[in-house]
């Protein structure tokens, strides 16, 4: 069967192992094609092919539900439920997306982009059918990695202990998250995999059964057979522990066996009640460069499929935000024994790598675990120790309550930096950085600021380990400016102290964050009509600087806010409160991310359709202000009086 005929998942129904196996490849091809040419996930979904393909057959996709976890390994589901002419598109503004949405097709039944949400949101819906009086499967797969996650134990307490409710975890495990998999739960299914599948002899046991008085050494023959019964007592089944947890447990099987897995998917559908089948897989199936180097080849720019290799970028640029900030805390934590550097599963994307490797004994990756990040850093503060917790703007959003409950409200002195705040670009909707500004400005006891450049986030980061309260800071995925840059020696910034970086006297530019360089740039563009603009470059959100913005507002009359994020509640709105809060009544234009989703896109294609680009920014202050037609203005007002940082 041609994969571009395959139109209907259910058209796989029927298909002997050596079509489906033909299948695979043609999904193969494509998945690496596509992703070789725009960029996206690589290994992940090279690694389902064959799971996606049996679990399909032993399904019927008109009723049955199928929840993937975070979609990143979803490709091979879009190749054969109708998308594989828009493949190309994949990621692309207006294209297929990468990860699974509800509106994208009616087999993405469950959208995400964050991790372990299958199982309870698979849960819900089998619980919905139960309620209903209906009959239809429903299925959760769900990475090794994104097991660890909080949500996905909770939804496995709940599953677990409801044994009339069917419904299946596919487990797909691949020994990988991003980096190799933490934790004493990735530990125990790393034993099982490498177990036969009937019988399992833990170490601990056997550690104990050894360790029992006569066990030790030879045994007197009358004992032997002692020795046996207690051995067969002693040794638990492999997936005990989910056993235990009210699961059936079938596995480990091989993930690229077809015909294993149909048969075994078969078996589960019939067993009733909560069901976990084991299915270990590679991740990179099939292309042998993603196969050697999972990490590498978890998530792809564009590259040679030849070679494997990343195509050169068109002009080099500057070190991004990330690495400039994990070169700093190594440095910083050489310095200081008790500053730490503590990641949620992502060393590589937030540059905490660079500690891993520099100091490893300061270096803590906790696993998909953005609450336990959070509260363990607290927990570490109140003894003395300096934790840094790097986690995505987006992925933060999770533990939101464990910011304000056990960090905001204790006032401890832990410090965020949040990595990939802004727009994003090819993710979407389920990974920008969009809110918080928002989510931080409303938390109790914290200092919340962001860098203009990266040099002014190496100032930012030691300003935050200084300060005795929880502090953030928030940087743009991506390249820094290319400002240069301390080895060591960084002054700490006045907290709540902003910085002028231009003088004018027609408009009064705010700008927070990486909108501070196109605030710039703006008030170039302005001044080219005439219009000359004060530019501040506020730093911090919270305390703001009001002693400084509030008599330049008075004066000039007229203010634009400027910030890379949701204007609900956001940076614009905490200037104009403080300025509604001290009865100062001027002409104001918040620049942001109105109350929309920012789709999948380049991140600079996503600011043009938001108007955001410096050239539409000077455009839309013309028109509020009423300077359209204005070739030059005549300003007679006095200069607002420098403030030095
Ligand atoms: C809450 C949350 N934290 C972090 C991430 C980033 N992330 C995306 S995929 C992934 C690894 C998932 O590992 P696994 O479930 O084993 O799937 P695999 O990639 O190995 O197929 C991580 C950490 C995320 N999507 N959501």
């Amino acid at each position: 069967m041609r994969l571009s005929e395959l139109t209907h998942p259910n058209q796989l129904h029927g298909l002997s192992t050596a079509e489906l196996e033909d299948v695979a490849c043609q999904i193969r091809e494509r998945h690496l094609q596509v992703v070789s040419t725009s960029g996206g996930h690589l290994g992940p979904g090279l690694g389902v092919v064959e799971l996606t393909l049996a679990l399909y057959q032993t399904l019927d996709l008109d009723c049955d539900r199928v929840v993937w976890d975070v979609g990143h390994q979803a490709y091979p589901h879009k190749l054969i439920t109708g998308r594989f002419n828009d493949f190309d598109s994949l990621r692309q503004q207006k294209g297929v997306s990468g990860y699974l949405k509800r509106t994208e097709s009616r087999f993405d039944h469950f959208g995400a982009g964050h991790a372990s949400t299958s199982i309870s949101a698979a849960l819900g819906m089998a619980m919905a059918r139960d309620c209903r009086g209906e009959d239809f499967k429903c299925v959760a797969v769900i990475g090794d990695g994104a097991l660890t996650g909080g949500m996905a134990l909770e939804a496995i307490n709940h599953a677990g202990h409801l044994p009339n409710t069917p419904f299946l975890v596919v487990l797909n495990d691949n020994d990988m998250s991003i980096s190799p998999p933490v934790g004493a739960l990735s530990t125990y299914l790393n034993r099982m995999r490498h177990s036969p599948p009937l019988q399992f002899i833990s170490d601990s046991v056997q550690e104990s059964v050894k360790n029992l008085p006569f066990m030790g050494g030879e045994l007197p023959e009358e004992l032997k057979s002692l020795k046996g019964s207690m051995r067969r007592l002693a040794v638990p089944k492999v997936g005990a522990v989910f056993e235990e947890l009210g699961f059936t447990y079938i596995g480990p099987i091989d993930g690229h066996d077809i015909s294993q897995m149909v048969r075994t998917f078969n078996t589960a559908h019939r067993v009733g009640g909560p069901v976990l089948v084991h299915v270990v897989t590679t991740k990179g199936k099939g292309y042998p460069y993603a196969e050697a180097d999972q990490v590498g080849y978890h998530a792809q720019s564009a590259f040679d499929l030849r070679t494997g290799k990343a195509l050169p970028a068109k002009t080099p640029k500057p070190p991004s935000y990330s690495k400039v900030f994990g070169q700093t805390l190594v440095k910083l934590c050489e310095q200081d024994r008790s500053v730490y550097g503590i990641t949620a599963a992502m060393a590589t994307g937030t540059g905490l790598d660079l500690l891993q490797k520099a100091v490893p004994e300061q270096y803590i990756d906790v696993g998909i675990a953005e609450q336990h990040a959070v509260t363990l850093a607290a927990g570490m503060a109140c003894e003395g120790l300096k934790p840094v917790v790097a986690i995505y703007s987006t992925f933060l959003q999770r533990a939101y309550d464990q910011v304000i409950h056990d960090v905001g409200i204790q006032k401890l002195p832990v410090t965020f930096v949040l990595d990939r705040a802004g727009i994003v670009g090819a993710d979407g909707p389920t990974h920008q950085g969009q809110y918080d500004i928002s989510y931080l400005r409303a938390v109790p006891n914290f200092t919340v600021m962001a860098p203009k450049d990266e040099s002014e986030l190496q100032r930012m980061l030691v300003t935050c380990l200084q300060h005795d309260g929880p502090a953030a800071l928030r940087i743009p995925r991506g390249s820094g400016e290319g400002v240069p840059l301390m080895e060591e020696g960084w002054e700490p910034l006045k907290i709540g102290r902003a910085e002028i970086l231009s003088e004018g006297n027609d408009l009064l530019i705010v700008a927070y964050g990486a909108m501070v360089p196109p605030a710039t740039k703006t008030a170039n563009i302005l001044n080219e009509s005439g219009i000359k603009s004060t530019v501040i470059n506020a730093r911090f959100l919270r305390p703001l600087d009001q002693a400084l913005i509030h008599p330049l507002a008075r004066r000039i009359g007229k203010m634009v806010t400027l910030e890379e994020g949701t204007l609900s509640g956001g940076f614009g709105a905490a200037v104009l409160e403080s300025l509604s809060d001290h009865e100062i009544q001027i002409q104001t234009l918040r620049l942001g991310i109105p109350d929309q989703l920012v789709e999948h896109a380049s991140p600079d294609q996503s600011k043009e359709a938001l108007g955001l680009t410096p050239e539409q920014m000077a455009e839309r202050i013309k028109q509020k202000f009423g300077w359209n037609n204005t070739k030059s203005i005549v300003s007679n007002k006095t200069s607002p009086q420098s403030v030095k940082n």
